[in-house]
C-alpha cells in the first residue's frame, strides 16, 4: 500500500501531555485501579517536587512530579486511577492515551496486594501495550495483616516482569522499586511480558491484520495490541491516532480497515 504512519515524535507528543520533554529526563507512569497508593506512592517519591493541574482538554486531575536517583532526573505522572484501558471513560482514555502515545520510560503498576485477582486484570493490559512495565505489590503490610502471603518472585516470573513488595506510606520496598525503575530505563533489565492467549478465532482474526497494521505502523505501537482493539470496534484508539498522529497515518490506517 506504501502509505505509513509518522508520528510527531516521543518528545513532541509528550509536550501535548503538558510534559517538560529535556535530556537525561525519563518519565515514569504510575498506573493502577482506584484506592491502590498510588498517589501515597508518587508523593514518597516525589516529595516537594511536585505541580497539578488538568490534562489537557479535560476535566482530569493530573499530577507530576520528579525526583532524581543516581544522578538521573525522572518525570512522574501519577495516571488517574482506573479498572482498565478500554477507554470507556475519559480517566481510561487519559490513562490509555499517555501510555500509547507519550511511551513513559516505564509504567509502574500499582496494585493491591490484598486483592490481586481484580487488579491484574489491569497489569496484563498495560502489558499488552509496552514491555517496559513493573508491577508494584502495594499494600502489602495490609495483606500481612490479613495473612495473605504474596508469592513476589513467583508472580514476577508468571508475569514475566519485575515485580516488587511494597508499602507506600511507611517506604516499605521503595528502595527496590527504585532500583527496578532505574534497571528498566537504562535497559539493564528487560522485562518480557507473557502474552495473553485469546480464542482460536480471535487469534486467526489477529494473526491476518497484525501484518497489515505493522506495516503502516512500524514500531509506533504494538501491533497486537492495535489488532485486538480494532477487532472489538474501539472508535476512541482511531480519534487518539489521529490526534498524536499525522493525517497519512489515519488514512493508512483506515485503508486497512477497508
Ligand atoms: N496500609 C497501607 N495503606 C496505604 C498504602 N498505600 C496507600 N495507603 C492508603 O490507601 C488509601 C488510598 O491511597 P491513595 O494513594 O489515595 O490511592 P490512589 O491509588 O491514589 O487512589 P485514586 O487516586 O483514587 O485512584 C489512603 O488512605 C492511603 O493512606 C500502604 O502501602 N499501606
Ligand atoms: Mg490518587
Amino acid at each position: 500500500m506504501g502509505l505509513t504512519y509518522q508520528s510527531v515524535g516521543i518528545p513532541a507528543t509528550r509536550e501535548m501531555f503538558n510534559v517538560k520533554v529535556t535530556d537525561n529526563r525519563s518519565v515514569i507512569a504510575l498506573a493502577g485501579n482506584p484506592n491502590t497508593g498510588k498517589s501515597t506512592l508518587f508523593n514518597a517519591l516525589t516529595g516537594l517536587r511536585q505541580h497539578t493541574g488538568n490534562w489537557p482538554g479535560k476535566t482530569v486531575l493530573q499530577s507530576k512530579g520528579s525526583f532524581i536517583y543516581k544522578g538521573r532526573e525522572y518525570t512522574v505522572v501519577d495516571l488517574p486511577g482506573t479498572y482498565s484501558l478500554l477507554a470507556n471513560s475519559v480517566e481510561e482514555q487519559v490513562a490509555r492515551d499517555f501510555i500509547c502515545f507519550a511511551k513513559p520510560d516505564t509504567t509502574v503498576v500499582v496494585v493491591d496486594a490484598t486483592c490481586l485477582e481484580r487488579n491484574l486484570n489491569l497489569v496484563l493490559q498495560v502489558m499488552e501495550i509496552t514491555e517496559k512495565v513493573i508491577v508494584c505489590v502495594n499494600l502489602i503490610d495490609e495483606a500481612r495483616r490479613k495473612k495473605l502471603n504474596v508469592d513476589i518472585q513467583k508472580l514476577s516470573e508468571l508475569l514475566g516482569i519485575p515485580a516488587v513488595a511494597t508499602a507506600a506510606c511507611t517506604g516499605e520496598g521503595l528502595p527496590q522499586l527504585l532500583d527496578l525503575i532505574s534497571q528498566v530505563v537504562c535497559g539493564d533489565l528487560k522485562p518480557k511480558p507473557k502474552l495473553v492467549h485469546y480464542s482460536s478465532e480471535l487469534e486467526n482474526a489477529i494473526s491476518k491484520l497484525e501484518p497489515k497494521i505493522k506495516e503502516v505502523l512500524g514500531a509506533e505501537l504494538n501491533s497486537r495490541w492495535v489488532a485486538l482493539r480494532l477487532l472489538e470496534g474501539d472508535k476512541t484508539l482511531i480519534e487518539s491516532l489521529e490526534k498524536f498522529y499525522s493525517q497519512e497515518m489515519i488514512k493508512a490506517t483506515r485503508e486497512v480497515l477497508a
